[in-house]
């Protein structure tokens, strides 16, 4: 797409070789719309991950709220909220997550996985606490039909407390395990929930009507296999069906806290 006149120059995607300070830095601050890492994970890395998980018991998200359906492995946190608390059966659920994926036989857990891709630029990273309790890092989706259009933002949804520590900004992370040969798409709008948006809520699920995002700038990216892609969820995004092919990827949200450290959770 050709730059329109009335686009905003700091809603851009920007391309690194790895997760940078910078970008995450930018990312929260508004500076940046996204950041792209091809080749974060090779394609043998992902090709075992995905191989071991075939083995693996996956589930899906609670079907009378998120269809098209959405297959996992490991526990969302917006599948145990309920009135703006985490359920304990998101314990559970975590300590069930770590115990299948202990026996796949892999090099790293999902914590890891997602720890050391921002370890580099942000050594000062761990998993996020509730309660005292760490949270679960790092949950294996396949979103083979595509997302309702939505918002990720913990501090609303959790009545501004998720953590132990305050979420000053939230980022989304997530590498592509398995891509279809078309379709698949990650859409950014830059645009965030507005209270007028609920009228145009889809019924009984948890996103909006694309019309929410009418006339607003977009950016459209094809992950490809092994990519990193970190944006701000709580702009406005979905993923589009894929075509021919699974589309597998493990993510997590990152989180910067009061005390300046970057918590991830899932
Ligand atoms: O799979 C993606 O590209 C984005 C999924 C998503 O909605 C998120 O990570 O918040
Ligand atoms: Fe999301």
């Amino acid at each position: 797409m050709g730059r329109r006149e009335n686009s905003d120059p700091l809603f851009v995607v920007v391309e690194s070789t790895r997760i940078t300070r910078s970008a995450v830095a930018g990312l929260m601050a508004g500076r940046l719309a996204a950041l792209r890492v091809p080749g974060l994970l090779s394609a043998g890395r992902c090709q075992a991950i995905t191989a071991a998980l075939a083995a693996a018991p996956m589930d899906r998200y609670d079907e009378s709220r998120v269809f098209p359906a959405v297959a996992k492995f490991g526990p969302a946190i917006n599948d145990h909220r309920h009135a703006g608390e985490l359920r304990d059966d998101y314990w559970e659920a975590a300590r069930a997550a770590e115990k299948h994926w202990s026996v796949l036989g892999l090099p790293d857990t999902p914590r890891e996985l997602c720890l050391q891709a921002f370890r580099p630029a942000w050594p000062r990273i761990t998993a996020g606490r509730r309660a005292g309790r760490e949270m679960h890092v790092g949950i294996v989706r396949e979103i083979d039909d595509g997302l309702q259009v939505h918002y990720d933002d913990a501090v609303r949804e959790y009545r501004g407390r998720l953590l132990d520590t305050e979420v000053v900004a939230q980022l989304a992370f997530n590498i592509y395990l398995r891509v279809p040969p078309e379709g698949g798409e990650t859409v950014l709008w830059r645009r965030r929930w507005q209270p007028a948006d609920e009228d145009t809520r889809v019924p009984g699920g948890y996103g909006y009507h694309e019309s929410v995002v009418d006339g607003t700038q977009s950016l459209t990216l094809r992950p490809t296999l092994g990519d990193g892609l970190l944006f701000d969820p709580r702009n406005y995004h979905t993923v589009r069906p894929a075509s021919g092919g699974r589309r597998i990827s493990i993510g997590c949200f990152v989180g910067l806290t009061d005390d300046g450290l970057l918590a991830l959770w899932s």
